[in-house]
């Protein structure tokens, strides 16, 4: 039977590339991406992998010359690309939001009626002014569209912002968020069944990564007195693993526990007694 590879577009240089990269790897999927190269096989995964700039990432996916693909949810809705997003990815996060100059006396998204707006997503854009009943004249740059006031281009801009210091040091003043994204996993429609088992291989796999780094291993040692407190404060997968520990009156116990609750628990656990607490990273987590 002739054997075919599952084939992913991915951006080849720019802001999702090493995360997109990293992801794979991650996904146990061995690969050479020197440079210039803009295909690549995986050694052992059916996956081929094509490295492409972002906005060409949708088409791609939906011509069905890449099967799925990893690219911004910016992107994607701007592109109007018959696509399934499979899975959001965690990284890539930033919002596309309207910004004015500090001098601007803006009160609501009103005052842009009329006004000449400055961005790279006029798709993404028209749609939420029109959502919004707002008349204004959308101007397409393809970059720099934060210079776009200081140089009478436009009297405001619609651009993606992440920690909003780009905005901050062009005078500008974040005032309505269009959309948020994050990197997603596409795909095309219509794959092939043999396709489609391997697209359904590396989801679980991407799935295992994803919970793994919101999740850390923690072993501590605790009084026996106060076991039943600390299990209290680990929920673990299904419950903490506790062991007795060679001294007498002292326990160990092992937990997982999700990244956001962490330094919270961590302190709790020393107040209630814990001691040699390690916390261990996660590679895989299948539940
Ligand atoms: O060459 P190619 O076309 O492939 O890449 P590109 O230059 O079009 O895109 P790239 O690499 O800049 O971004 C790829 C994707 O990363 C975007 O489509 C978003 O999904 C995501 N992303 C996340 C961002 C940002 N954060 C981001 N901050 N993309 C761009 N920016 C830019 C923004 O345009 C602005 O210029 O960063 C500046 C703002 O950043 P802050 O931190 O100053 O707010
Ligand atoms: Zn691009």
């Amino acid at each position: 039977m002739n054997k075919q590879n599952l084939k992913i577009a991915v951006q080849k240089s720019g802001r999702l590339s090493e995360d997109s990269i990293g992801l794979l790897r991650t996904c146990g999927i061995s690969f050479n991406n020197g440079s210039g190269k803009l295909i690549s096989v995986a050694q052992d995964f059916p996956l081929e992998i094509f490295f492409l700039r972002d906005d060409d990432i949708p088409e791609y996916v939906a011509d069905g010359v890449a099967d799925i693909g990893i690219v911004g949810e910016n992107v994607l809705a701007e592109a109007e690309r018959d696509v399934i997003t499979r899975e959001r990815l965690g990284f890539g996060k930033c919002r596309l939001a309207l910004a004015v100059p500090k001098s601007f006396s803006y009160q609501s998204i009103e005052n842009l009626n009329g006004k000449r707006v400055a961005t790279s997503y006029p798709k993404v854009l028209s749609n939420f002014l029109e959502t919004n009943n707002v008349t204004a004249e959308i101007h397409t740059i393809s970059g720099s569209v934060e210079i776009a006031p200081s140089i009478g281009l436009a009297d405001a801009v619609c651009d993606l912002v992440s920690s909003g210091s780009t905005l901050f040091t062009n005078n500008l003043r974040e005032v309505e968020i269009v959309m948020t994204s994050e990197a997603v996993l596409i795909q095309r429609k219509n794959l092939a069944a043999d396709l489609h088992i391997i697209l359904e291989k590396l989801v679980f796999r991407i799935r295992a990564v994803k919970a793994a780094r919101q999740n850390k291993y923690i072993l501590l040692n605790a009084p026996n007195e106060k076991l039943k407190e600390i299990i209290n404060l680990l929920p673990g997968i299904k419950s903490p693993t506790v062991m007795p520990l060679a001294e007498t009156g002292w326990s160990s116990v092992h937990s997982v526990i999700n990244e956001n609750d962490f330094w919270e628990i961590v302190e709790s656990l020393k107040n209630k007694g814990a001691e040699g607490i390690l916390v261990l990273s996660i590679d895989q987590m299948i539940s």
